[in-house]
């Protein structure tokens, strides 16, 4: 059977991500592809509840304890989302790996030590990384109450997140990361985003999933 594909949606805070996930799985599903969501953190879980609390401020925890926290909330997720793409299903997700290595590699952690936990889970077909100027993400709302949504976190999650994609080339390929403008509407944004997404859910369906970072 002509397996499902792997998207994700990456971006700093503000960029659209939740708002352009659910308008993308609601249009593979009008297409005719079955299309699944998956959100990282997947705060449901116990290891989840876990994650929600240290990002509520509820509790502390160790950087490299956190870190690892968020891989092991996505290897709880990885059968699932690997019996969804054999199934011809195409999952897309709200954040990945690439996230929890911007974010602890911004507060100083060391890059390759980021990397290394998610050896090995599905390597995405695609990652659309939606890019905001700070200026256009202060148009958006003050920042929440969340640990990291505060200006210096973002200016540096941003730079780390430069980091990743050359990564990503350098391992994977160009092809693989994707810059999105999220300054648009979020209608330009979505039919951007579209314009991807068709291309590499037809691309991939007779192709093995890879492995990221192998
Ligand atoms: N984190 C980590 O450290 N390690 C990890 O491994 C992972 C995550 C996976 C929680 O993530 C935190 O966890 C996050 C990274 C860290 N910390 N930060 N920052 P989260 O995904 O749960 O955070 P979130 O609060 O759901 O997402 P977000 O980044 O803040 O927002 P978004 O999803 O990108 O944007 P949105 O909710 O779709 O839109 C934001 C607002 O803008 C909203 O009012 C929209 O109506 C509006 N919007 C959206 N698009 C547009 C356009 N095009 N024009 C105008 N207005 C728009
Ligand atoms: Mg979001």
């Amino acid at each position: 059977m002509p397996r499902g594909a792997l998207i994700v949606l990456e971006g700093l805070d503000r960029s659209g991500k939740s708002t352009q996930v659910d308008r993308l799985v609601a249009r593979l599903n009008a297409e005719g592809h079955r299309a699944r969501l998956h959100k990282f953190p997947d705060r449901t879980t116990a290891i989840g509840k876990m994650i929600d609390a240290y990002l509520r401020s509820a509790t502390d925890l160790d950087d490299r304890a956190i870190h690892l926290l968020f891989s092991a909330n996505r290897w709880e997720c990885h059968a699932a989302i690997e019996k969804d793409l054999a199934d011809g299903i195409t999952v897309v997700a709200d954040r990945y790996a690439f996230s929890g290595i911007a974010f602890s590699a911004a507060k100083g952690l060391d890059f390759t030590y980021c990397l290394s936990p998610d050896t090995g889970l599905p390597l995405p077909d695609t990652t659309l990384y939606l890019t905001l100027s700070p200026e256009t993400a202060a148009q958006r709302g003050a920042y929440g109450a969340e640990r990291y949504e505060n200006v210096d976190t973002q200016k540096a999650v941003r730079a780390q997140f430069a980091k990743v994609a050359k990564e990503v080339a350098r391992r994977h390929g160009d092809a693989r990361w994707v810059e999105v403008s999220a300054e648009g509407s979020v209608e330009e944004v979505e039919r951007d985003i579209w314009g991807v997404v068709e291309d590499v859910v037809r691309r991939v369906k007779d192709e093995p999933v890879g492995r990221l970072w192998e």
